[in-house]
């Protein structure tokens, strides 16, 4: 069977559940990586159970998470994260979930994954429109998807696929799709087209990204789609 390690799972409403449950019922091994101050309340939800019912999958049986893994997609190394956020006590209880740590330690732990999934969305100004959102909040987004996407998780040796969410509102003007997001799909998209290539050629691995429906999960709530 294939291993998939999906980013952004932090609860059963978001696109990351739902396919990692798809992966699962195609017969793949799931890991996520779930973002640090939410990983407390995700994993002590699990194990209380109340995601059991949206975790049964066609055959009736219950999807199982292999593990979970801490990742905050902003910073790529230990080096990078500030002093604050480490001793932040939500960030203080977990270690290496840094995208290269968290990176190493799958590769310590299953030696290489098959399917890639990114599905993070946490835009810092999304209620903002483009004309006012900062240089920063609009650079944060942008950095973080295309990041995660170059990061050096360990594929198979040849072949592979990684997988990206992103939304119409690269292309054309949909209001309220604020904060620079419009402007981190369209990175995504590009990004996407790139290492497709790149990736393609150095080590056969397919780069894509799927543009997404609407969906109430808690990042669709949090800019009122
Ligand atoms: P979600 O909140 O379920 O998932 C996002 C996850 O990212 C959460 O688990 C967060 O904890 C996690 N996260 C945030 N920041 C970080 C970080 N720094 N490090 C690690 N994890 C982090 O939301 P979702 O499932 O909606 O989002 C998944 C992907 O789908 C995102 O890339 C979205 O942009 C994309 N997407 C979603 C929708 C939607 O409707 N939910 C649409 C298009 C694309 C969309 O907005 N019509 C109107 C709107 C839309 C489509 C059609």
């Amino acid at each position: 069977g294939k291993r998939a390690f999906i980013a952004g799972v932090a609860d059963d409403n978001g696109y990351g559940w739902a396919i990692a449950k798809s992966l699962a019922a195609a017969g793949a091994e799931i890991l996520v990586g779930t973002w640090v101050p939410a990983l407390n309340i995700f994993e002590t939800s699990l194990r209380r159970g109340k995601f059991d019912e949206s975790r049964v999958l066609p055959d009736g049986s219950l999807m199982e998470i292999t593990k979970i893994y801490p990742l905050d997609a902003i910073y790529d190394k230990l080096e990078d994260v500030p002093e604050d956020v480490k001793s932040n006590k939500r960030y203080s209880g977990s270690s290496k979930w840094t995208v290269q740590e968290c990176a190493e330690s799958v590769k310590q732990d299953f030696g290489s994954i098959d399917i890639l999934v990114h599905s993070l969305a946490n835009g810092p100004e999304v209620s903002k429109p483009l004309l006012e959102t900062s240089r920063n909040g609009s650079k944060k987004y942008i950095g973080r998807k295309s990041k995660f996407q170059g990061s050096k998780l360990s594929f198979t040796h040849v072949g592979g696929s990684s997988l990206s969410l992103t939304y119409i509102a690269s292309e054309r003007i949909i209001p309220g799709y604020g904060g620079g997001m419009s402007s981190a799909k369209a990175a995504l998209e590009s990004d996407t087209r790139v290492l497709a290539f790149e990736a393609g050629r150095k080590h056969r691995i397919r780069v894509n990204a799927i543009s997404a429906g609407p969906l109430r999960s808690r990042a669709a709530k949090a800019i009122g789609f």
